[in-house]
């Protein structure tokens, strides 16, 4: 039997996100599972690096319930950052150049000595050299904002741009933080580090055992994003957006 078309999928879905421009969901369609779905990831990953970026770093989605609830999809997944994602703290996003971005709080790790594929990650302190407030702009590339779990994947779980705070050291406790996240200075969403699978730490487990299933190895230097802390908000023109997490402090955008 001839299985989905990974490659004309994976062009579909950048082509979408290139043009800012919506599109249906596409894995009943194509036949895609969610093993097919991480290989049009793969793809679309391979085109922007065709095009000279660079890859930074793996981002978890949906590790807490409100999440979850939001898009109606219930399983932790993974994708990509690349260097074009990354915007400076303090920086401008350009909503014109997505589709019906939104923005979340995250916490992010920068990786470190990490263990081998199959191992859990022993000494925390080992695996991550340090620790940061940060944002996700997702930016799904289907009509509506409405997906199911491999038309998500494919998409590389909407990440479309990222927001990393100042570095800080690991703090003693990461679960149970207190999170905000603010638009034009008034608080949009509350939350805790408890809600991202009940401590973040957790989600560089996940992170390395799920991507390690499909031959995807964390590296040192990568930023990692654990997931959200709270429910995501439609980013306007305008507006300025800061995550503030207990003892990390904030990192914030301005979107034009
Ligand atoms: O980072 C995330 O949790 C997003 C995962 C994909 C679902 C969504 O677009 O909200
Ligand atoms: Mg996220």
């Amino acid at each position: 039997m001839i299985g989905p078309d990974t490659a004309g999928i994976a062009e579909r879905l950048d082509a979408a996100a290139g043009t800012a421009t919506a599109i249906p969901q596409l894995a009943v369609e194509t036949g895609l599972d969610v093993d097919a779905a991480y290989a049009v990831q793969t793809a679309l990953l391979q085109r922007r690096i065709d095009r000279g970026e660079r890859l930074v770093g793996l981002k978890m989605g949906l590790t807490s319930r409100a999440k979850m609830a939001q898009v109606g999809v219930d399983e932790v997944i993974w994708g990509r950052l690349t260097d074009a994602m990354r915007v400076p703290d303090g920086g401008v996003v350009d909503v014109g150049d997505h589709i019906h971005p939104r923005v979340e709080p995250e916490v992010a790790f920068l990786l470190d000595r990490l263990p081998e594929p199959g191992e859990p990650v022993g000494d925390f302190t080992d695996a991550v050299r340090a620790v940061a407030p940060a944002l996700e702009v997702i930016d799904s590339r289907y009509a509506n904002f409405t997906f199911s779990l491999p038309d998500v994947v494919a998409d590389n779980t909407s990440a479309a741009a990222f927001v990393v705070g100042p570095w800080c050291p690991v703090p003693d406790g990461l679960d149970n933080l207190g999170v905000l996240l603010e638009v034009d200075g008034r608080v949009a969403q509350v939350g805790s580090t408890a809600a991202i699978l009940g401590d973040p730490r957790r989600a560089l487990d996940e992170g390395i055992r799920l991507a390690g299933r499909h031959g995807v190895r964390l590296r040192s230097g990568w930023v990692f994003l654990a997931g959200a802390a709270t429910a995501a908000v439609p980013l306007r023109p305008g507006a300025h957006v800061r995550a503030v997490v207990e003892k990390l402090g904030t990192a914030s955008l301005r979107a034009s």
